[in-house]
């Protein structure tokens, strides 16, 4: 079998996403998610001038050495290219497990080693501009099923914050859709202050068994990160995510030795390299990389299982900017892995989901990936046509004084 086609198909139902389709002579076809939010033409450039001309005529089969090709043959790897070629190679290295499974007759899960559990826990997204939204917020989850929340709310002073949604003219929910980055404000001594009385509230409300999820998307000094790791304590976090810029692995450190809140990081990781000292020293509990950003399936599996050697546990990146197709991936190698830890789940709106039929399914809060074969997911290209590119940016931060800051 030789791949005889490929294809990068840009779609907006909604928001951007960038889906490769690999076809073979045999007319087997694979899918990979290759979306990279708020610059997603940068890997359509990398894929399309790039990378397909290389992929016709290649054993598709050849994953591993494909995935090398493109890594290692790129010689530029990690910085300056990495962005866009990481999510590039993720999407190859998608489509060619979607066709490998697909060959084979089975659900890609079955090929990295069959189900380690029944179905996956997820958490959803709770938000509020205060404590009485978020907490109508978190009771909306637990109805839908969510066995475990991310509560994120506005703070006292501040007009726009991360995670909590933003309201348009019409009342509708504004979220990164911007065709100029939205400007959000931030004042850490506010956010340090409020963010216990936050917890304290919800746990009052819902008592101490619900798992309670906070991301301080990398806004916080290693000293500040550590002074709110001991203040959340009493009400026992199921994590802290990307509590300080991690790029410096180094700064976990500091954190990890004043708190025994548990942290996780890593979304906006590429390599395993970035991961080295984080895992080595243990400075984490879960490692965040979304099967899209970190080159795919293959090495995400290999991440995992660097991970689970140090008892750290899986929590694949599922923000709305993961496409169906990055999903589907992250579910089967979710259902495989033995150090599974959480999924993070906010589906997709209604026309998303038609131009991505999937066989993963959700129910009472928990992913299952279904049975059909490859990673299951159906590329509706009329719809997808139907609904093209739209530029967006991802919003900006900036401190009371107009300082750029972490966002
Ligand atoms: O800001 O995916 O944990 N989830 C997150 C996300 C990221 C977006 C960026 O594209 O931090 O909401
Ligand atoms: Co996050």
């Amino acid at each position: 079998m030789r791949i005889a086609d490929a294809q990068v198909v840009v779609t907006s139902p909604g928001r951007n996403f960038v889906t490769l389709k690999l076809t073979t002579d045999e007319g087997v076809t694979g899918l990979g998610d290759a979306t990279l939010n708020g610059r997603e033409l940068a890997v359509v450039s990398y894929l399309t001038d790039h990378v397909v001309p290389l992929l016709t005529g290649l054993d598709p089969h050849r994953i591993e050495d494909t995935w090398q090709y493109l890594y290692r043959g790129a010689y530029w790897r990690r910085g300056p290219v990495t962005m866009a070629a990481i999510a590039a190679i993720a999407a190859v290295d998608v489509a060619l497990w979607d066709i490998k499974a697909k060959a084979a007759g089975l659900p890609l899960y079955q090929l990295l080693g069959g189900a380690s559990r029944d179905r996956l826990a997820t958490y959803g997204h709770a938000n509020g501009r205060d404590i009485p939204e978020l907490l109508d917020s978190v009771r909306q989850r637990l109805d839908e099923g969510y066995p475990a929340v991310r509560v994120q709310t506005g703070i006292p002073g501040l007009k726009a914050v991360y995670g909590v949604h933003t309201t348009g003219a019409q009342g509708e929910r504004v979220l990164h859709q911007q065709t100029r980055p939205l400007v959000e404000d931030w004042d850490t001594d506010a956010y340090l202050r409020h963010t216990p009385a936050v917890f304290e509230a919800v746990r009052a409300e819902f008592g101490a068994g619900i798992p309670l999820l906070h991301d301080a998307h990398h806004r916080l000094t290693p000293i500040q990160a550590a002074r709110l790791g001991k203040d959340l304590e009493p009400y026992r976090p199921f994590w802290l995510e990307d509590c300080t810029p991690t790029e410096n692995q180094e700064a976990l450190r500091l954190v990890r030795r004043h708190t025994t809140t548990p942290l996780a990081t890593g979304e906006v990781f590429n390599t395993v390299y970035d991961y080295q000292t984080l895992i080595t020293e243990q400075l984490i509990d879960y490692v965040r990389s979304a099967v899209t950003h970190f080159g795919g399936v293959t090495p995400l599996r290999k991440l995992f299982d660097f991970a689970a050697q140090y008892q750290i546990k899986s929590a694949i990146h599922g923000p709305e900017d993961i496409s169906p197709v990055g999903m589907a991936a992250a579910v089967h190698l979710g259902f495989a892995v033995h150090n599974f830890g959480i999924q993070e789940y906010s589906g997709h709106n209604a026309l998303t989901e038609e131009v991505f039929r999937h066989a993963y399914a959700f129910t009472d809060g928990h992913l299952h990936p279904g049975e059909a074969p490859g990673i299951g997911v159906e590329l509706d290209e009329k719809l997808a046509a139907a609904h093209p590119y739209e530029q967006t940016y991802l919003p900006v931060n900036r401190l009371l004084d107009g300082t750029v800051h972490d966002w």
